[in-house]
């Protein structure tokens, strides 16, 4: 497969050297040396040299093939790593143990590794940049009683949608991944205002081609993110959920017709077989040294978001 396929220079608000794969990049014959006084954060840190080579070396494992996965599906920047940290501090609250499973990613992935011993401090940082430059691939539990109730995958967007090259089919770790016999929660984000009409018609694309891959006990929750840039909001972490799933329906047209319900009764009163939840990571704000800092949002989005993770589980 072709490396062109992960060039996107569409992450607005990101750090310019998350994508390892951008075309323009020369491939390292070596890996980059890196000191022990160094932050653990560069590109071969994350990846082997076959898989910065061959995307469709990348290796990833999900020993539990029982217990429920939920997907963060969506293109960079429409914010899956921010919605895992959002989602992980309310679940911490609520007396939930999430916590990073690390046997995930092989053990060359020393960011990863990196990431699993010092998951709880960047989840409570307030520094948006520290969690979104380091956590590039995160498998998590989600713990509670003792009992592993599911588990949440946040993988770098690039692999679900590259706007570049958006009929390349889905790299090998995620048909993997997509063809095991977890039941499968797709959280598949959206925006407002993101790029032009022409990707948006080939996200909903994606999205349908997604689709064709879902069995019939898997699920779907559309999540709007980043629904404090809109005027849906009425107050802190309440919508106008009729015009914000409207909006939707007309920024990506066709979105929800994959979910269409087609038994002439059912789809009366449940039109798509898919749930549509607003969401708000938190606000972000530039400080003095020019840190994007990260405050976290109303509870009430996360509350609303696991609550319709638990119905996909438990339904
Ligand atoms: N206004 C607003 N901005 C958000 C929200 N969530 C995320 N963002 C912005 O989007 C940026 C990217 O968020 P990430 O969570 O890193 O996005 P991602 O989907 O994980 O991106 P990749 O890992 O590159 O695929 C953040 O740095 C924020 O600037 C939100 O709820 N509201
Ligand atoms: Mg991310």
């Amino acid at each position: 497969m072709n490396n062109s396929i992960f060039d996107n220079n569409e992450a607005e608000m990101k750090s310019e050297n998350t994508n390892i794969f951008d075309n323009n990049a020369q491939v390292q014959e070596e890996p980059i040396a890196v000191t022990n006084d160094e932050p653990m954060t560069g590109e071969n840190d994350v990846y082997s040299q076959e898989e910065l080579n061959d995307p469709q070396m990348i290796n990833v494992t999900i020993a539990d093939s029982k217990c429920p996965l939920v997907i963060l599906f969506g293109p960079p920047a429409c914010g899956k790593t921010m919605t895992l940290v959002r989602l992980t501090r309310y679940l911490n609250i609520q007396g939930y143990q999430v916590s990073p499973i690390r046997n995930f990613r092989p053990a060359h992935d020393k960011n990863y590794a990196k990431l699993c011993d010092g998951f709880d401090e960047l989840i409570n940082s307030d520094d948006a940049a520290e969690s979104t430059n380091k956590i590039n691939f995160m498998l998590v539990q989600v713990v509670r009683n003792g009992r592993r109730i599911c588990q949440l995958l946040e993988a770098p967007g690039e692999f679900y949608f590259d706007a570049k090259n958006p009929q390349t089919p889905f790299v090998n770790f995620l048909n993997t991944i997509l063809n095991n016999s977890n039941r499968k929660i797709f959280a598949i984000m959206v925006e407002p205002d993101w790029l032009n009409a022409s990707d948006r018609k080939n996200y909903v694309s994606r999205i349908a081609n997604l689709k064709k891959k879902m069995r019939p006990r898997d699920k779907a929750i559309i999540v709007f993110n980043k629904i404090d840039k809109t005027n849906f909001v009425t107050s802190p972490g309440h919508i106008h959920e009729a015009s914000a799933m409207k909006e939707i329906k007309d920024l990506y047209p066709g979105i929800f017709t994959p979910f269409a319900n087609v038994s002439p009764i059912v789809k009366l009163f449940r039109p798509y077989d898919c749930k549509f939840v607003a969401f708000q990571t938190g606000d972000y704000s530039l400080s003095a040294s020019g840190t994007q800092t990260f405050q976290e949002g109303p509870e009430e989005y996360p509350r609303n978001l696991w609550k319709h993770i638990m119905k996909c589980i438990t339904g």
